[in-house]
């Protein structure tokens, strides 16, 4: 029997589940589609990376003997989406079968549940088990909980998997070591140099044809230098672990204008397309601690990203899907200032982080959660536009992980699905947690002057607007009594500052 294997363009991985029990007779069908590219516009240099991986991943199925049927972007009998081009396989190999593993994101999911009818050929979608926890698994987690929180369902994580326990404990005798992992960089220390890779031919050949048909996306494909295959992915990790994962812990929270990656692992979009596998990675950060190279706060700080957050919000997304999409609790309705997609601003940690992502499709996660993310809460923008430019801009961006993270976490426009409260931040935490403020235009300890720091003034509008909301809230109740006791005077200033500001956004003015 006959089988069409499809993989789609982040299920990179030799272990995946449609590629199990391949026989004699079977294709393998990975297609370069500008449907995919284009849904949202995507920085270059993630599309690069996906198509480069893809067509590194498809010769070595090859090489191992795999028949594979790979369609080039730049075919001119490619119908440009994933289902005219399962359709077009179908109809030339005519299978007895269609094999896929589930779709990350829910879009890809409608199109898959199409198939059967477009080709008409049975279609088997098998789970994705390259996730630590299956849908199945969160679902009875959620089960009869009014609230979901990361925190449990992480000590459920560490308990299923044994990772980081001693016997029935935890290591070290405490499930989280968070309250460790909020440093400020002290000034002069260096992150050392991250190991990037030069494109080959393949690649380089992927960033000629990305810049040519894709050229009016934000950023550019120049600059590539992400791993594309499993062993590069590998080798960025070890280095990650023999030479930062000890100082990741301490400067988790850490910010600098020059230093984009600081101590982070940069592990997000190779893993997110399948070139590596997450449980590894954390048993191979468990080893460096049990060996003595890394200490505990660093190691449970990493571990809780990938074993926790990362399966936590896949869990939130299969969950509320389709629902979560239009969810807006907040009532944001502004429109995405133009500098998200210029840097065009004089707020200096704002113009790094977006100069930063243009660059590199890069920032790492406080970044994201308290400069854009915090901005686009404060100034209530809506979240459709803000899921949109997360989506397009990161190299790692795909819904089932960005979607949760932006509208839940950062917006907080699902109602607290993901969070218990927003992260809302004037520019006092930014001034703690990185060197932007002091070379900045504005004014981080203003709130109402003519160069007080937009943060300011935009976060008491915030607390403002939604006080009636937050008061039930005990987590908010310092910034609504902070609030209650500022000076009627002092409220009315930096509201009208506030007022302003969105009022220039609006017009398109520069801030
Ligand atoms: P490290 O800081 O070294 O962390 C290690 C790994 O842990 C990451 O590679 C990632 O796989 C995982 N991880 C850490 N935090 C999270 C999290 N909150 N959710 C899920 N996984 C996490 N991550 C994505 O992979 N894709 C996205 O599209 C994405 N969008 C985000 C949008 C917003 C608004 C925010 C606040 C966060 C988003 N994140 C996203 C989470 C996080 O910012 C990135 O995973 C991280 O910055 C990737 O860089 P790194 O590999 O150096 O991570
Ligand atoms: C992100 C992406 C891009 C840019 N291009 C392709 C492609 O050409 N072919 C493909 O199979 N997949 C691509 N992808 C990944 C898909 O969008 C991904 O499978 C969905 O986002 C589901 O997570
Ligand atoms: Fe950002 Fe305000 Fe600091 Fe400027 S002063 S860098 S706008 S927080």
């Amino acid at each position: 029997m006959s089988t069409l294997r499809v993989v789609l363009g982040d299920q990179l991985s030799r272990g995946l589940a449609a590629l199990r029990g391949a026989a004699a007779g079977d294709t393998v069908l990975l297609a370069e589609v500008v449907g995919e590219c284009t849904y949202v516009p995507h920085h270059p240099q993630k599309i690069v990376l996906v198509l480069s991986a893809m067509r590194h991943f498809a010769a070595a199925l090859a090489a191992d003997g795999f028949a594979v049927r790979y369609t080039r972007l730049d075919d001119p009998a490619n119908a440009q989406s994933l289902t005219g081009e399962v359709r077009r396989a179908a109809a030339a190999l005519r299978p007895e079968k269609i094999v896929v593993t589930a779709p990350g994101e829910w879009r890809v999911a409608q199109d898959v549940a199409g198939w059967e009818a477009a080709c008409g050929v049975p279609v088997e979608v098998v789970e994705d088990d390259r996730f630590l926890a299956s849908r199945k698994f969160f679902e009875v987690f959620a089960r009869g909980r009014t609230q979901l929180r990361m925190e449990f369902f992480y000590r459920e994580m560490r308990k299923a998997h044994g990772v980081l326990m001693d016997g029935g404990v935890p290591a070290g005798g405490k499930w989280n070591f968070d309250s460790e992992n909020r440093k400020a960089l002290p000034k002069g220390l260096r992150p050392p140099a991250i190991k990037r890779f030069a494109p080959d031919a393949v690649t380089q050949e992927v960033m000629t044809l990305v810049k040519e048909k894709f050229a009016t996306h934000y950023g550019s494909a120049d600059g590539f230098d992400y791993p594309v295959t499993a062993a590069q992915a590998r080798a960025g990790f070890a280095e990650f672990l023999a030479v930062r994962l000890k100082d990741f812990g301490d400067w988790q929270d850490a910010m600098a204008a020059d230093e984009p990656f600081m101590f982070h692992a940069l592990v997000s979009a190779p893993l997110n397309v399948g070139l590596l596998d997450p449980l590894e990675l954390c048993r191979a950060a468990e080893e460096t601690y049990r060996a003595g190279a890394a200490p505990l706060n660093a190691v449970e700080g990493f571990i809780r990203q990938i074993l926790g957050w990362r399966e936590f919000v896949r869990g939130v997304y299969w969950l509320h899907m389709p629902e979560y999409a239009a969810r807006n609790a907040l009532g944001a309705d502004k429109r995405l200032p133009a500098f998200f997609w210029t840097g065009a601003t004089s707020m200096r940690c704002v113009a790094a982080v977006v100069g930063q992502t243009m660059r590199h499709a890069y920032a790492h996660h406080i970044q994201r959660l308290m400069i854009t993310g915090n901005f686009a809460l404060l100034a209530g923008l809506h979240p459709d536009a803000v899921d949109e430019w997360y989506l397009a801009v990161y190299a790692d961006a795909y819904e089932w992980v960005e979607m949760p993270n932006t509208r839940g976490m950062a917006l907080h426009a699902d109602g607290g699905t993901v969070g218990s409260k927003p992260y809302a931040a004037s520019g006092a935490y930014i001034n703690r947690m990185s060197d932007y403020c002091g070379k900045c235009f504005y004014d981080v300890k203003d709130a109402a002057g003519d160069r007080a720091c937009p943060f300011n003034a935009l976060y008491w509008d915030f607390i403002a607007r939604h006080a009636d909301r937050f008061s039930g809230n005990p987590r908010m109740a310092m910034p609504v009594r902070g609030l209650k006791n500022m000076a009627p005077g002092k409220l009315a200033a930096v509201r009208q500052r506030a007022a302003w500001l969105l009022e220039q956004m609006e017009t398109g003015a520069k801030i």
